[in-house]
């Protein structure tokens, strides 16, 4: 079977995953989305890994759902092969999940970047949702999650009429976090993904946790589950060493746990 999404663990603990389908624009068919399924899977078990970075390449990052393979389906196969669930899992991964974006991020590739807990981009990065020009409409959360990120209006003139964000507009939105050259934007995600290995592992991921219960619930509810992550977060060797760390004027050594 083809490696369409190539892995690596910098010595730092940094998960890097890449879509490796150049000749389709990376466009995600099944085996595309099950890899990468794999690879993140992989990536939470591993102590070793402490935050994990997304990427394509310089030209793109994924062209969408592979239009070839969805051309021919039906609802019936939608529904009975669960697709929908092989890619909700991405969204399910633990560690903090770093979008690196240069170029095309169009519709399921939007999505799947979306999904992710940050999004660095090229000054390249083009996002768009062109479903709508092929006769459908986004399938992977983009109704929900582009309109939680940039509001109502620019997520109807997005995905009904095909706009596409540059990469300043989606930094002026609010879709990315930063905007930096091609020639570098792999390594500022590397250097930011670091920067978060560099924390507790229990508290980074109990954080992670918590704002995306900001994401998915009402305020009451999110409240409480913070709460509760905190309470979690004082359980851990990591709160101890932390505190003690910063009294004694001395670096922290994090054991996660
Ligand atoms: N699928 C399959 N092949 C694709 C592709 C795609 N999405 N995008 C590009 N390619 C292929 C092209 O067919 C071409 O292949 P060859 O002809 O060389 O064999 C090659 O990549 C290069 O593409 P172009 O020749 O078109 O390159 P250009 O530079 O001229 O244009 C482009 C680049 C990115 C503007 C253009 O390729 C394009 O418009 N691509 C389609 C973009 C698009 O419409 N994306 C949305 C697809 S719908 C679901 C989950 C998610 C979804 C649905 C269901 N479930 C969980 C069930 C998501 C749906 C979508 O994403």
């Amino acid at each position: 079977m083809e490696t369409y999404v190539v892995t690596e663990i910098t010595s730092s603990g940094v998960g890097l995953a890449y879509f490796n389908r150049p000749e389709a624009y990376n466009a995600l068919n099944t085996a595309v989305i099950r890899q990468l399924v794999a690879a993140l899977a992989d990536f939470d078990a591993d102590p070793q890994v402490r935050a994990v970075v997304l990427t394509g390449n310089e030209k793109v990052f994924a062209a969408g759902a592979d239009i070839q393979e969805m051309s021919s389906l039906t609802p019936m196969q939608l529904f009975a092969e669960a697709r929908f669930a092989l890619w909700d899992r991405i969204a399910t991964t633990q560690k903090p999940l770093i979008a690196a974006v240069s170029g095309f991020a169009l519709g399921g590739g939007c999505e799947v970047a979306m999904m992710c807990d940050m999004i660095v981009a090229s000054e390249s990065a083009k996002f768009g949702q062109p479903e709508i020009t092929l006769g459908i409409i986004p399938g992977a959360g983009g109704t929900q999650r582009l309109t939680r990120t940039v509001g109502k209006a620019l997520a109807m003139e997005i995905i009904l009429a095909n706009r596409w964000l540059n990469a300043e507009e989606a930094l002026a939105h609010g879709l990315v976090n930063r905007v930096v050259p091609v020639s570098n934007y792999l390594e500022e995600a590397i250097a930011l993904a670091e920067k978060i290995a560099s924390f507790s592992p229990v508290a980074v991921q109990l954080a992670k946790q918590s704002i995306t219960a900001a994401w998915q619930t009402p305020l009451t509810e999110g409240l409480r589950f913070e709460r509760h992550n905190f309470y979690l977060a004082f359980a851990s060797e990591d709160q101890t060493e932390g505190m003690a760390a910063f009294l004694a004027k001395r670096t922290p050594h994090w054991q996660g746990k």
